[in-house]
């Protein structure tokens, strides 16, 4: 498919932080000597003690071990808040847009100094210390912000749960890195509906099932009913009622913990993602500045959720450790209508919008009426993370919402790279729709087959990196053998990404989507595993086999084929209650599109799930299945395309 280049737009290039040139001489410098090159970028943060070590990293066999700026000590929270009292004090730092359109906030700098120290003085009234863990479950109010910088002043470790999980996924993560103190919300809002998330902890937390949470601390943002456990349960307001305005940022090492973010692995459990300190604010700060060619007083919207790694590292650490105005927004891109994103570009005078190939094409689909309640025009730079963009929501996203002016940078990284990693930069890379174009400073990737050879020019294979960043993932809580095996041991001496990659002639890089067992649905992780897990737990299930198949709107779609247990009855109402199950013990992101009840599935000799057939009957590609002489029974291809449900 052939697709219009776009150069660098003129504007772009005037204003930019670098051009084409500058771009290919840093870059050169960050991979030709990253100790020098981190040396002098590392020193964009504040730190209380300056570093002496830059790179300490090995990705070797049963020795992997990563280090950044060893040596320094800092406080995050002190370089998104306090660093920026002395210019910024009266500088909006977060203006938070309600689901509700007639209501927003606009909070300053010394604003959101009060409100985190005050809330960090909460905390420490709980007995919460350095190094404990503390979840928070909240939805999209400024508070969420608060909270996860109140953790990083007083050294405790966050792990934001997703607001869309179920009490089982909060039990889960909660219990495997000991949570002590949760911090949740009587409901969430968004789209006109609330969500009952003191209801989902009180759920996890029955029974004891949590034995380490002492306390659950709930913010009031709709005034709906809940549940108080008296001993255990205390208002956010009534926590931060006598305590003082002033709480000493707590001396960080800069490979201290700061965040636990759990994501979907191909394989068991979900994963959590370890981030330390100084490199990560290294490495959000510095991405957050080039990619969106960030600004003073350029008003930044990342429309992502907190509960995912964008809204950690572009909604919160990497715009306040710059000093920015970031949007908060709690709502949904449809709702109240399809205009609403332009609005609210609109109405806060937004130059940067950071969101997904999701929630673009579902604009898409009603034509140009997202774009006609609204002029843009202060809009100057547009982004897209989290899947795969195609070409065509790509223009559409390029002409309707940015009147083709604004370069889109689409943005390719994960949990575990902590930012942006492929990228293009608005003032220095000539676009091709769908491509994420070139790697970020100090990023070298590399393609190779399944043998692990390393392919040159212009090829497709697996997508790796061959050396290590600040703003890497340092090891999985609890499981360094598992971060071993998982990243580093398909390719010896580099890391894996799990994704592929096609490079084309000129070096750009197009990624084509995950090559392990992991689904994308709209820009959400989850592993075919964890929704199998699941299944199997159904007492009318006993076998489950689950592929992701092309959707137009969520990029993958979830294809679910079951086997019943001996005896059970097939029927409507059973259909339901397992698509009412997944969603209810895991989450409604991972609802079943389709669920195929299979006599059998396709399997080895050995007893190996053939998922390539499911796939593909999934997908309704069924002609050429390939190779089925190692079946163990191929008769039961033929049910299975008989019966399959996506024609
Ligand atoms: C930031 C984030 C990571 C996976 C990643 C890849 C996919 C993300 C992409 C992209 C193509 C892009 N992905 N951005 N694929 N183009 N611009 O999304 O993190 O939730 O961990 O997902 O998302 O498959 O491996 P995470």
């Amino acid at each position: 498919m052939q697709h219009e280049i776009h150069p660098v737009p003129e504007q772009a290039k005037a204003r930019a932080h670098v051009n084409n040139e500058q771009y290919l001489a840093m870059y050169e410098h960050s991979v030709r000597d990253p100790e020098s090159f981190w040396a002098e970028h590392g020193q964009r943060i504040s730190w209380f003690s300056p570093y002496t070590q830059v790179k300490q990293t090995s990705f070797a066999p049963g020795n992997v071990s990563i280090q950044w700026f060893a040596d320094g000590t800092l406080n995050a929270c002190y370089n998104c808040v306090d660093r920026h009292l002395a210019e910024r004090a009266d500088k909006t730092a977060i203006i938070w847009e309600g689901d509700d359109p007639s209501v927003s906030e606009e909070i300053t700098y010394r604003q959101l100094h009060q409100e985190v120290s005050r809330f960090a003085n909460g905390l420490k009234k709980l007995g919460v210390e350095k190094g404990d863990r503390v979840a928070i479950y909240m939805p999209m109010v400024p508070e969420a912000a608060y909270a996860m910088l109140a953790c990083a002043r007083i050294g405790a470790v966050h792990t934001v749960i997703f607001g869309g999980f179920s009490p089982n996924a909060i039990a889960d993560r909660v219990n495997d890195c000991g949570v002590k103190v949760i911090i949740t919300a009587d409901e969430g809002r968004r789209g006109g509906k609330t969500t009952a998330l003191k209801a989902n902890v009180d759920e996890a937390l029955v029974n004891d099932r949590c034995p380490t949470v002492e306390h659950v601390v709930v913010k009031k943002v709709t005034g709906g009913e809940v549940a108080f456990t008296e001993s255990r349960d205390v208002w956010w307001e009534q926590l931060i009622k006598d305590v003082s305005n002033e709480c000493q940022p707590t001396v960080m090492n800069a490979e201290d913990p700061l965040f636990i973010l759990y994501t979907s692995g191909s394989t068991g459990k979900p994963k959590g993602v370890l981030h330390t300190t100084g490199g990560y604010m290294v490495w959000a700060s510095m991405t957050h500045e080039y990619v969106f060619d960030y600004h003073e007083d350029d008003v930044y919207w990342c429309a992502a959720d907190v509960g995912w790694i964008t809204g950690h590292s572009y909604i919160v650490y990497g715009p306040l450790a710059n000093g920015a105005t970031t949007l908060i927004f709690e709502g949904l891109p449809t709702y109240p209508g399809v205009g609403r994103i332009g609005d609210v570009i609109d109405k806060h005078q937004v130059n940067i919008l950071y969101t997904a190939p999701t929630a673009i094409r579902a604009l898409m689909a009603k034509g140009t009426a997202a774009a006609e309640t609204s002029k843009r025009t202060s809009l100057r730079t547009m982004g897209s993370v989290g899947e795969p963009i195609n070409p065509e929501a790509w223009e559409w996203y390029y002409k309707v919402m940015g009147d083709s002016r604004c370069p889109i940078v689409d943005t390719w990284w994960q949990t575990e790279t902590g930012g942006i990693m492929i990228t293009p930069l608005p003032g220095a890379t000539a676009l091709k729709p769908g491509s994420a174009t070139r790697p970020f400073f100090g990023i070298q990737p590399a393609l190779v087959d399944a043998e692990g050879n390393e392919l040159e020019g212009a090829t497709e294979g697996n997508l790796i990196i061959k050396d290590s960043w600040p703003g890497q993932a340092r090891t999985l809580w609890g499981d360094h053998d598992r971060f071993e095996q998982t990243y580093f041991s398909a390719y010896k001496n580099n890391y894996f990404t799990g994704d592929g990659a096609r490079r084309d002639e000129d070096s750009y890089y197009w990624i084509t989507g995950r090559v392990d067992d992991v689904l994308n649905v709209s820009g959400h992780r989850l592993g075919t595993a964890e929704i199998e897990s699941v299944l199997v737990e159904h007492p009318a299930i006993s076998e489950a086999a689950v592929v992701g198949y092309p959707h137009d709107l969520k990029g993958q779609g979830i294809y679910v084929y079951i086997i019943a247990m001996a005896g059970t009855e097939v029927s409507d109402e059973l259909t339901t209650e397992v698509r009412n199950w997944v969603r209810s013990e895991l989450s409604p992101i991972a609802t079943p599109d389709f669920i195929h009840w299979a006599p059998d599935l396709p399997k080895t000799r050995s007893g190996k799930i053939m998922r390539r057939i499911l796939r593909k009957i999934a997908a309704n590609e069924f002609e050429n299945l390939g190779d089925t002489s190692t079946l163990a029974d191929p008769t039961v291809v033929d049910s299975l395309i008989e019966h399959r449900l996506n024609k």
